[in-house]
């Protein structure tokens, strides 16, 4: 019989950043803040490439190619966040890859998990452009809507501009991620504080912390860690790319669907960044050349509606 343990597919080697300490944070705390990983020539490159995938520049569904009148200004203006642009940009793709990006994450995203090895996949990316007026997210936890077997999913939250409490920065609740519970959701009645998608609650929100970066800064969060931000209420637009990893020993049981059960569905669509990939044997799904762009208050005021 075939033996796929020895069919992880290639490990895939990355630089150990972290001390003993910070991972300690992580564990404890369910984030952890990591300045200066991305440098100003990348930043560039991150804005750059914003306007290539607003302006349609990728050929793909979901987004229509903008009008050589309209300016970058104007095009950003219209955009809450871009979801799973790595579909079609080869660049945010090489920042999934980002080798001190994941570096960290090999050794942060199941330091929980005992006789983890540092393997990790990625299966989401949003890009929240955030400009001037528009909405935050109310408080949620992702594996709300990416389970993990194992409580591993990770946010690593690239700060593309300076994140403030003004322009609506990352708050979290440190600890909440600790016992594994998924609080219960329902409609928020302050669109206009929030995009549309729903809140959780029952929790005290008075020890949330506002997560204040420069440009630049890693902010890695456990997929159970209560978040939110608020409205920009400042001047300035809040760029953030947000790319979503796990163990990549977990199975992925993600937008199940007909015929499938809980206890082995395993989405394929994932791009292995840190030491193996146990399924590799299954082989990927070539990701669609389709983009989502997320709705909100500000977004439909702009449209007319
Ligand atoms: O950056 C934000 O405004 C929110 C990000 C967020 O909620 C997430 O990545 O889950």
């Amino acid at each position: 019989m075939t033996d796929l343990s020895q069919q992880t597919g290639p490990a895939i080697e990355v630089p150990r950043i972290l001390d003993a300490e910070q991972v300690h944070f992580f564990i404890e705390n369910g984030y952890l803040v990591v300045p200066d990983l991305i440098n100003s020539d990348e930043l560039k490159e991150l804005k750059d490439d914003l306007i290539a995938v607003a302006r349609g520049q990728y050929p793909c569904e979901g987004i229509d190619p903008a009008s050589p009148d309209d300016t970058d200004e104007e095009i950003l203006q219209r955009i809450l966040c871009i979801h799973q642009p790595h579909f079609i940009s080869p660049v945010i793709e090489k920042y999934i890859r980002h080798p001190k990006i994941c570096g960290i994450l090999g050794q942060i995203t199941a330091a929980h998990v005992p006789y983890w090895d540092g393997s990790v996949k990625c299966m989401q990316s949003m890009y929240f452009v955030k400009p001037p007026q528009f909405q935050g997210q109310a408080w949620h936890q992702d594996e709300i809507y990416i389970p993990t077997r194992d409580r591993s999913l990770i946010g690593a939250w690239i700060a593309v501009d300076d994140a403030t409490v003004e322009n609506g920065c990352l708050y979290v609740i440190p600890g909440s991620h600790r016992k594994g519970y998924l609080y219960p959701q329902h409609e928020h009645d302050n669109p206009d504080e929030f995009d549309f998608a729903p809140e959780s609650y029952g929790f005290d929100e008075d020890v949330e912390v506002p997560v204040e970066v420069k440009a630049g800064t890693l902010v890695f969060f456990n997929g159970y860690l209560l978040h939110r931000s608020r409205k920009n209420q400042g001047n300035i637009t809040r760029r953030v790319l947000v790319n979503h990893y796990c163990n990549a020993w977990s199975l992925l049981p993600w937008s199940i669907e007909e015929g499938e059960r809980v206890a082995n569905a395993d989405r394929r669509n994932i791009i292995p960044v840190s030491g193996v990939d146990p399924y590799a044997w299954k082989g990927y799904e070539k990701p669609p050349r389709s983009i989502h762009i997320r709705d909100c208050k500000a977004v439909k005021e702009l449209a007319g509606n």
